[in-house]
């Protein structure tokens, strides 16, 4: 089955790896295609960071760092010790490897290079089988408005502030000159099914989905099947469930289910989360019940098997 992912940070690379294992086994590996949010991307000590797509990449490599969730395995912090002794902020915790990873995509963007070729020579130099896309080569970027009026680079409001203040909502900067690439509306095309991975909807697929023709492919394609980022009312990771809250939507799955109603036709809830079913029937999706909580890659490779077996 040739499938495209829409993804995020950790949720959405855990579910990658799952398909790609599935992919893998059928001998198809190149048969799955990841759309990564760039959003929350940024410049860190002179190099340009891409979080998402860098972690979609570790992941898919088997080279992650899995407690921490983002950066590579066994990778030291020599570069930021040493620019910390020098007097400057170091509050993002870029590892050695990675910053050469970074250091990489700076100098070919500076040769001219798009996001998109430097992404497929990364995943290709890391042996990574699947297809990784940034959402566009344009830069989109999540600016957070938080709710005492403060105005913060997302890496600033994630990373500096533990997404702890209160956000009122979040602006995507240069969205009205972005595109998303050619690939990646074609991946969506050519799917046969497309999966909304577990992200933050507001700061991981919300941004692919506010790309122009993004939204409309999905809407015309026969089967979307979303996985939810919350169960039993709180988010595992990071600050979706506060955010849907501060939209005043209702903290649940489905409320995530409603914001992708107008295009999904399927919504995988948690076993543990089964009194949303008739919530998703309701907004006409199909319910779909599995272990969404990927402690490993064996969970992981289930949920991705469940998702493909759905009607
Ligand atoms: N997240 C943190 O909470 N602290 C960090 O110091 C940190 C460093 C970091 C370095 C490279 C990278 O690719 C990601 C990094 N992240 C860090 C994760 C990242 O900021 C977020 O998980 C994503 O932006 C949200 O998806």
């Amino acid at each position: 089955v040739k499938v495209t992912a829409l993804a995020g940070g950790v949720g959405g690379a855990k579910l990658a790896v799952g398909l790609q294992q599935l992919a893998l086994s059928n001998s198809r590996a190149d048969d799955l295609t990841i759309v990564v949010n760039t959003a929350d991307d940024c410049i860190v000590y002179g190099v340009h960071v891409s979080p998402d797509v860098d972690i979609v990449t570790y992941w898919l490599a088997g080279l992650a760092d899995r407690e921490r969730g983002w950066g590579i395995r066994g990778d030291t912090f020599a570069m930021v010790e040493a620019l910390g002794s020098l007097g400057s902020e170091t509050w993002f915790g870029l590892g050695d490897r990675d910053f050469a990873t970074c250091a990489y995509r700076t100098s070919r963007l500076a040769e001219g290079a798009t996001l998109t070729s430097i992404a497929d020579e990364i995943r290709r130099a890391l042996g990574v089988p699947s297809r990784i896309l940034p959402m566009s080569d344009d830069p989109v970027r999540s600016i957070v408005h938080t709710t005492d009026g403060r105005v913060l680079d997302f890496q600033e409001y994630f990373v500096k502030e533990r997404h702890e203040p209160e956000v009122a909502h979040i602006e995507l900067d240069g969205l009205d000159h972005a595109k998303a690439t050619p690939g990646v509306l074609d991946a969506i095309h050519t799917a046969e099914i497309v999966v909304l991975c577990p992200s933050n909807p507001f700061v991981s697929i919300g941004p692919i989905l506010a790309l122009p023709g993004v939204r409309a492919a999905l809407k015309q394609h026969p089967r979307v099947i979303a996985v939810t980022p919350i169960i039993n009312g709180a988010a595992l990771k990071g600050p979706a469930d506060r955010m849907l809250a501060a939209t005043g939507a209702s903290v649940s799955a489905s409320g995530v289910a409603e914001l992708y109603s107008d295009f999904c036709t399927g919504f995988v809830i948690d076993t543990s989360d089964t009194s949303e079913k008739s919530a998703v029937i309701a907004l006409g999706m199909q319910p779909i019940i599995a272990d969404t909580v990927m402690r490993d890659d064996d969970i992981a490779v289930k949920l991705a098997r469940t998702i493909l077996d759905a009607p």
